[in-house]
């Protein structure tokens, strides 16, 4: 029968034939597994997402013990499906048996809004009476609407319209030429989609009417910036060259490199997923961390005037990191020699899509690990750094976000994020001042206030699941100056706070005491230091949440209250602002407020424990931004503490390095080669190739 056909191509999928990984992500042949087995079932659903149940911690461990007598963890996938009159349904499809094992119509929310969803909205808009009466108030005549342009936002939550009905906001503009950017000619006033009847129910209209921008364009692309000021012409190439191809190796998902083992997934949320992290310390793989992803995030701006209130985007939860992610076919995103990852999703029809080459893997220089000269003799050490890039770009509507998951050869690991792209402008009247809210960033466009605030969560496994979380602060010695035991009073040094219960569990940022948090193993003891084997989070971009407490961002984004939230480990807390984002009300609050609600006197002293971070930068726009904003950084770090007990990068080859001895026996010393290179930079009279006798590598 057709459901036995369906189990054949189920287990065919995750039999002998392909045997995943069971934290890999779906592939095509198991969404469409997945989709046939549901519409067996149900018919006349829109899939808004089809993506790994990643396996139960538990069962997991289990069956990595042993392997040949515990059960491999069964390939399940997790559905989200819409049905007629926005009903929601969340299943879960067990693609080993071929069956549903959990299907539930889920009453109140609204899941994320696809790509697909926000395509919709355009061509309605131009379409609808009362859009095209609001564009000819501000100065657009009927039939230049194919000029007018939006970019569909979640609602966010709009106490007039609530829940249940699935929304969009329209933020509008127009363009002069198809390829003029829009967000020079923003417009003043903001349609209400309905999804499910595809039309525009409500436009609000601000009180004071603001026209249509009649400022010149202004462009990023080349052919704009070819005919305005033209090309810088003194650049020579750079090339980066790996002449004996790369130093990692990728088994399956499974990366290797410089003593590191992870797991890359992805999934439309999230993004890329890193997962069972280790380190390979002369022979003892250690375990690291057993899972970390950027888990959500939320966008508030700044403007108290309606309705901007509503533009706070949970980039995340509300319109999937994954979904939004670029293919980046064309290699302009990362130099050298590239690893690349697909990416597959259910589109709303049910099918699976492919992005291509959605991840990036590939190493670059990063510049000295570590040298040391002895200033009497000219002898030198000198090792050069290697990273290794794990990376993904997406487009929320006007912004990018480059996300770079770094590792280092001295068990670092780094995430970077650069935000790129435009930003979100709105009208302004003549002679009218954006401050204090926002910037006149371009005659005529004012680009509001806003905060990009990432939430990281990190399920450390330092050297086992037991482990604890410390918060770190540098502080004076509690003796006055003069006391016995602060006579001179200089004393300083760090001090451990212990986030013991889930309600206690949370902490702000401090940067007067350099704050740091230590996820440790208190079992096991460094044989040097007698410290805790620890990795420890610094992170220094730590604005706090400016929406006020009480205020809707405030409720609806509770991860964003606190820089950290320690959270005791539970297979189903993935989404610190909820599973279904898109129209909460923040009443109850949805993710680590309702977790912590639920168990507060809940122990995270020894346990399997998730921290939770929240970083990110409050922007304040500027002319600088404008058309096209120059990438800003932004860098968090998880160091090994009383980790190792010593350099854990001391056997990278060095560059250059030579012995007070050997200096004395006539090797080179470090003098002679600065002498030689910066010749060579500026072509003088030294003979081609001479930079090769050097001895730098
Ligand atoms: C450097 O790269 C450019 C562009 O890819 C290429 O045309 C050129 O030949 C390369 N030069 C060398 C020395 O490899
Ligand atoms: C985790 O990594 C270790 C070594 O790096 C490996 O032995 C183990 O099988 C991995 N587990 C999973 C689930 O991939
Ligand atoms: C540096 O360059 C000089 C002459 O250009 C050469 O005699 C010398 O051997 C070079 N030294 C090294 C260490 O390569
Ligand atoms: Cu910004």
């Amino acid at each position: 029968m057709v459901l036995e056909r369906l189990q054949q191509m189920a287990s065919h999928i995750t039999g002998q034939a392909v045997q995943h990984h069971p934290s890999d992500p779906l592939s095509t042949e198991e969404i469409a597994a997945a989709v046939a087995i549901v519409r067996q079932e149900y018919s006349d659903l829109f899939y808004n997402a089809v993506t790994l149940w990643e396996p139960r911690k538990m069962e997991m461990m289990r069956w990595l013990a042993s392997p040949k007598t515990a059960p491999r963890p069964h390939r399940v996938a997790d559905v989200v499906a819409i049905g007629r009159g926005s009903k929601v349904y969340d299943g879960l499809v067990d693609l080993d048996e071929g069956k549903i094992v959990r299907w539930e119509l889920t009453e109140g929310v609204q899941p994320l809004i696809t790509m697909e969803d926000l395509q919709i909205v355009e061509s309605v808009v131009r379409k609808d009476p009362k859009v095209i009466e609001q564009c000819g108030l501000v100065g657009i005549p009927p039939q230049d609407m194919h000029k007018v342009y939006c970019d569909p936002w979640t609602i966010g939550y709009d106490e007039r319209f609530g829940s249940s009905v699935r929304l969009q906001q329209a933020l509008m503009y127009y363009r002069p030429h198809p390829d003029d950017s829009q967000y020079t000619y923003p417009l003043d006033f903001c349609p209400i989609f309905n999804a499910d009847t595809q039309e525009i129910i409500h436009i609000d209209v601000p009180k004071v009417r603001r026209p249509l921008n009649t400022a010149p364009p202004i462009n990023y692309h080349a052919d704009a910036v070819a005919k305005d000021t033209g090309f810088r012409n003194d650049l020579k190439p750079i090339n980066i060259t790996q002449p004996e191809g790369v130093s990692f190796t990728v088994d399956g998902r499974t990366l290797s490199w410089q003593n590191w083992n992870v797991h890359v997934g992805f999934n439309y949320r999230e993004g890329i997923v890193l997962s069972n992290i280790t380190f390979n310390d002369k022979g003892n793989v250690r375990p690291v961390f057993w899972r970390m992803s950027l888990a959500e995030m939320v966008v508030p701006y700044g403007n108290p005037e309606h309705p901007h209130q509503r533009k706070h985007a949970f980039d995340l939860g509300e319109y999937g990191g994954g979904y939004m992610t670029n293919s980046l076919a064309l290699g302009c995103d990362c130099k050298g020699a590239i690893h690349y990852m697909d990416a597959a999703f259910v589109n709303r029809a049910g099918e699976p899509q492919v992005i291509k080459n959605a991840i990036c893997i590939h190493e670059e220089d990063a510049g000295i690990l570590f040298k040391h000269t002895d200033f009497r003799d000219d002898s030198c050490t000198v090792t050069r750094a290697r990273k290794l890039v794990v990376s993904h770009v997406f487009t929320a509507a006007n912004y990018e976000y480059c996300v770079y998951w770094i590792f280092h050869q001295d068990g670092t690991i780094q995430l970077e994020i650069k935000l790129t792209g435009i930003l979100n402008t709105y009208s302004l009247n003549p002679g009218e001042s954006a401050a204090p809210w926002g910037t006149e960033v371009y005659p005529g466009v004012n680009a509001h206030n806003h905060q990009h605030l990432f939430c990281l969560r990190l399920d450390p496994n330092v050297d086992g699941q037991a482990n604890t979380v410390f918060q770190v602060d540098a502080v004076q010695g509690e003796g006055a100056v003069g006391s016995e035991e602060n006579f001179y009073g200089n004393a300083f040094y760090a001090k451990k706070t212990k986030m013991a219960t889930m309600s206690t569990g949370m902490s702000d940022y401090d940067g007067s005491t350099s704050r740091t948090w230590e996820m440790a193993n208190t079992n096991k003891m460094n044989p040097y230091s007698k410290k805790p084997v620890s990795y420890k989070l610094v992170s220094r971009e730590v604005p706090s949440l400016l929406p006020k407490d009480g205020s809707l961002v405030w409720k609806r984004a509770g991860f964003a209250r606190h820089a950290v939230h320690v959270t005791k480990y539970s297979d189903d807390q993935l989404h610190p602002a909820g599973r279904h984002v898109p129209q909460t009300s923040g009443e109850p609050s949805q993710g680590i407020p309702a977790w912590i609600a639920a168990d507060p006197e809940g122990n995270l002293d020894n346990t399997d424990v998730v921290l939770w971070h929240t970083f990110g930068l409050t922007h304040f726009p500027s002319p600088e931004d404008y058309p096209v904003m120059p990438a800003e950084p932004m860098t968090v770090l998880l160091r090994p503490r009383n980790f190792f007990t010593q350099n854990p990068a001391l056997d990278v080859p060095p560059s250059f390095s030579s012995t007070p001895s050997q200096v004395a026996a006539g090797k080179t010393g470090i003098k002679a080669i600065v002498d030689n290179l910066s010749r060579l930079a500026f072509g003088g009279k030294q003979e081609k190739g001479g930079s090769n006798d050097c001895g730098c590598k």
